[in-house]
């Protein structure tokens, strides 16, 4: 397939756009590299170090043979370039993973605020309609998150794969409906998402485009069969405040010996899946998109949820860390239950990486190799959802040196 990976220099673009080249695909990224823009504003890096765009792409021809296209197009802005693109592409697919993407910065500023909504919505917007003009034939898979359901609405009852059959009372009786799960954003961010959920929903109907919306967890672990073949192939690991994820974190804080911050008492629970897998899952929504003429395909992207203090404890067992009990700067559930269905992907033949088999490989092979690359005073999340929200001092001022 000729495939378009938009956002394709990210946390989960990079290794995909890798994974489908090797399996064959024809692939070219499509990336404005903000996210790189980004960490030069926040004063923070990887903490492995990733190479530039081109010399990524270098690599990847040296060591598999395959060329990769690049594209430096912000889908947010460059509307024409855009059109342009997909008449001289005429792709078979296209993943679009080209979003703000973390909650923390999205709740930073009120810059920070309106950059997300801008860019995550209009981007999807341009695209959709970059597709309908265009002709396009091209399935489209989008990257939503398990946050558009919120965690827990509906207690211990499994959270469905997009949609919700109910029953609404009329005069003659009631009727039964399939409506989009009530959506439940949490940050600016998680909103955005909901945003393009009604985009989708509308242009699949109106325009008969072929859209999967992936509703995924939180992805750990870093790299992938391909980025671990050479290391100027390396994945981004983000460890800082606003962009490192939670199990993320508490790996490269065991390795430099910090105490593991979980936010308030623990009891969130999330989805989690594995980088690896989440590569695998793209592959397989691209193999199986919907009819044209079907309403939004939504599967559940996660293989695992867990109690964010039990994943503590066990980071905890493995290494001899602490765990800090810290004052939570988001406006969140101090605890919920969450369970998913993914069924749609175990039937497709996904079969997950587990925590238990990944964790001390990801401690050892990632977070201890880099640790001297960390920043302490970038791990505490400063970034808060309400104006005079109280958050923690820096626990560490130094990083120990390497035993
Ligand atoms: P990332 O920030 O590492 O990658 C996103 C990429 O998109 C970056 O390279 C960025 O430069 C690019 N981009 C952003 N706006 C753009 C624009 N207007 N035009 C062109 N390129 C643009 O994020 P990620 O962790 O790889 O996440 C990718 C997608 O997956 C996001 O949409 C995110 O919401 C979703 N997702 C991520 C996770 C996770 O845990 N990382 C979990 C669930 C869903
Ligand atoms: N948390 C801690 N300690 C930390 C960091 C986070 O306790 O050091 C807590 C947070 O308060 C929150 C939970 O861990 O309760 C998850 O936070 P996170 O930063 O790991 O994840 P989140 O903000 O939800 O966002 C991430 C990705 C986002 C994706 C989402 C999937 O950044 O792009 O959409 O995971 S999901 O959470 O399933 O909606």
């Amino acid at each position: 397939m000729r495939v378009l990976v938009l956002g394709g220099d990210g946390f989960c673009g990079w290794p995909t756009s890798l994974y489908l080249s090797d399996r064959g695909h024809d692939i070219t990224v499509v990336d404005n590299l903000s996210r790189r823009k980004i960490d030069v504003e926040l004063e923070v890096e990887s903490l492995t170090p990733i190479r530039p765009i081109n010399e990524r792409i270098r690599v990847w021809k040296e060591v598999s043979g395959r060329e990769i296209g690049f594209v430096n197009l912000d889908l947010a802005t460059e509307y024409d370039r855009l059109v342009d693109l997909l008449n001289e592409h005429e792709p078979d697919a296209i993943v679009h993973f080209a979003e703000q993407r973390a909650a923390p910065y999205s709740m930073r500023t009120e810059q920070t605020k309106r950059y997300t909504v801008d860019n995550n919505v209009r981007a999807t917007h341009n695209l959709l309609t970059a597709l309908v003009t265009t002709g396009s034939t091209a399935s489209l898979v989008h990257l939503g998150t398990m946050g558009v359901y919120g965690y827990g609405w509906s207690g211990s009852a499994p959270i469905p794969e997009g949609y919700l059959t109910v029953k609404v009372p009329t005069p003659d009786g009631e009727v039964e409906r399939e409506i989009l799960h009530p959506a439940n954003p949490g940050s600016v961010y998680h909103l955005t998402k909901t945003l393009d959920q009604l985009l989708f929903s509308f242009y699949a109907a109106n325009d008969r485009l072929r859209i999967t919306d992936l509703h995924q967890g939180i992805v750990w672990g870093t790299q992938t069969d391909q980025t671990a073949r050479d290391e100027r192939l390396v994945n981004r690991f983000d460890y800082d405040g606003d962009y490192g994820t939670v199990l993320n974190r508490f790996l490269m804080q065991a390795a430099i010996g910090h105490p593991l911050t979980v936010h308030g008492t623990g009891g969130q629970t999330r989805a989690f899946i594995h980088i690896r897998d989440s590569v695998r899952c793209i592959e397989i929504a691209l193999n199986n998109p919907p009819e044209t003429g079907s309403k939004v395909l939504v599967r559940n992207q996660v293989t695992e949820t867990h109690r964010l203090l039990d994943l503590a404890k066990m980071i905890s067992d493995l290494t001899g860390g602490e765990i800090a009990y810290l004052p939570n700067p988001r406006r969140e559930a101090e605890e919920n239950d969450l369970a998913v269905r993914n069924d749609q992907f175990l039937a497709l033949g996904l079969q997950p990486t587990t925590l238990s088999e990944g964790l001390l490989e990801e401690i050892t092979e990632i977070a201890s190799k880099y640790k001297d690359r960390v920043d302490p005073t970038k791990i505490i999340a400063r970034s808060v959802w309400r104006a005079g929200m109280e958050t923690s001092d820096d626990l560490m001022t130094e990083v120990p040196q390497v035993q």
